[in-house]
This record gives structure tokens, sequence and C-alpha cells, in this order.
């Protein structure tokens, strides 16, 4: 297989394990992540002008405006043209998707198919270390210590929009318009779905069908 630049993007509902599997993804084929949401999050703890408008959309489930978001991530992505790449969270419409593929070769999308009621139940477990995105889960995937980031030490809080009505309405967003996103990568023959309740019953599958596009470094195996 040659070696080339890969550049794949992630989708999946509110909570499917989007950041939990492009965590091994990139550490297993040495790629960068790019999560939108942690991009967002990252311009509101530093006051940006970009962060201060997507406060609003985001605390009420809503999507940020596209131009905002657009301009955001293609900007991101120029800062990586050298590396391969992993897209977590973007993009969320049909006009996000056709303004990416117009301007970056995307080689496959990865979609995660959980069940919705796995999602609301396992969101309410959700621990993130802000100033990195690291996520952990009070039971599926617990810090060392209690309430605390494994690398720094530093506090685990409880996102804003992981409020259980903010997580009903995050969905209802998703099926609205992100769902038309999926068809539109599936008409352009990009499309690979993965279904399952568990990310470690997801991760093996993930991992083989990657390995038949890019090189591994490496496989990690999670869970028993
Ligand atoms: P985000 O940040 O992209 P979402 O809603 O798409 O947010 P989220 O919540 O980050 O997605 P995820 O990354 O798919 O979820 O899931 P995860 O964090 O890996 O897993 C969820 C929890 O379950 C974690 O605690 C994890 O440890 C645990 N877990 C994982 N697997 C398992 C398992 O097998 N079992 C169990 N028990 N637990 C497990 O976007 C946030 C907001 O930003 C804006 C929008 O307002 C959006 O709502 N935004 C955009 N707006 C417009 N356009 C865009 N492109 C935007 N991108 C972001
Ligand atoms: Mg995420």
């Amino acid at each position: 297989m040659i070696s080339k630049i890969f550049r794949a993007v992630i989708m999946g509902p509110p909570g499917s394990g989007k950041g939990t599997i492009s965590t091994r993804i990139v550490k297993d084929f040495n790629m960068k992540h790019l999560s939108s949401g942690d991009l967002l999050r990252s311009q509101i703890l530093n006051k940006t002008t970009a962060g201060q408008l997507a406060k609003g959309y985001i605390d009420h489930g809503k999507l940020v405006p596209d131009n905002v978001m657009v301009d955001l991530i293609l900007n991101e992505l120029q800062n990586m043209k050298s590396h391969s790449w992993l897209l977590d969270g973007f993009p969320r419409t049909v006009t996000q998707a056709g303004a990416l593929l117009k301007n970056e070769p995307i080689d496959l999308v990865v979609n995660l198919n959980v069940p919705f009621e796995v999602i609301i139940d396992r969101i309410k477990g959700r621990w993130t270390h802000a100033p990195s995105g690291r996520i952990y889960h009070t039971e599926f995937n617990p810090p060392k210590v209690q309430g605390k980031d494994d690398v720094t030490g530093e506090d685990l809080i409880q996102r804003d929009d992981d409020k259980p009505e903010t997580v009903r309405k995050r969905l209802e967003t998703y099926q609205n318009n992100t769902q038309p996103v999926l068809q539109y990568f599936r008409d352009h023959g990009l499309l690979e779905e993965f279904t399952g309740r568990y990310s470690n019953e997801i991760w093996p599958k993930v991992h083989s069908f990657l390995s038949t596009k890019t090189e591994p470094l490496q496989y990690t195996h999670y869970g028993e």
C-alpha cells in the first residue's frame, strides 16, 4: 500500500462515540484530530468573537451558522496540509459538506450508527478535561482519580450542553440537519457505516476497514 496523506471525516449522533473512536484512530493511524466541538469550546474559553457568537447556539443545542463554521474549519485545515487528518463533528449540514468537498479531497467518511436510547444514557456519565478535550465516563472510561484529568491532574467538568433537555434538542437537530449529510456522502461513494451499541464493539471493525485504506502503525485493543 502506498503511504499517502489520508483525509477522513467521522460522523454520528451526539454521544455516539466520535471523540472516543477518533482518539483511537489518530493514535493507531498517526493522524491529526480536528474536533469542531473542541475547537468551538476552546474559542469560548478564549472569549474570541467566534466563541462568543457560538456559545448561545451550543447552549441551546442548535447549530452554529454555516458561514462561521466553514471559515473556522477550512482555516484550521490550512495548517494541516502536510499531514493525514480526521475531522470530527464537521460537516453537520449539506452546505458545510459541499464547502468541504469543494476545498479538500476527502478519502473516507466513517459513520457511527449507535441507537439513540444508548446515547441519552451514556451522556449523563461524561466528564471532560476542557483544555485538551480528553473524555472520560464514570463507568466506561473513569479517570484514575475521580474528577481529575489523568495527564494534568486538573479538574474535569461536565459540558453545559449535556443537560438532558439540551441533549434531546441536539438529537433533534441531528435528525433534521445532519442525517441528510449521510445521504450526500453516500451519493459521493464516500460513506462507510459501523453499527453497534458499544465503542469497544465498533472499534475493531473500524480499525480493520481503515487498514484497507491506509497503513496502520499498530492495533490497540480495548476492553475484555
Ligand atoms: P460536538 O462537541 O461535536 P456532539 O453532540 O456531536 O458534540 P459529542 O457529544 O461530542 O457529540 P461524541 O464525540 O460522539 O459526542 O461522543 P464521545 O464524547 O466519544 O462519547 C460520549 C460519552 O460516552 C463519553 O463520556 C464516552 O467516554 C462515553 N462512551 C463512549 N463509548 C462508550 C461505550 O461504549 N459505553 C459507554 N457506557 N460509554 C461510552 O458539538 C457540540 C456543539 O457544537 C456545535 C453545535 O452546537 C453542537 O451541538 N457544533 C457545530 N455547529 C454547527 N456546525 C458544526 N459543524 C458544529 N460542530 C459543533
Ligand atoms: Mg465529541
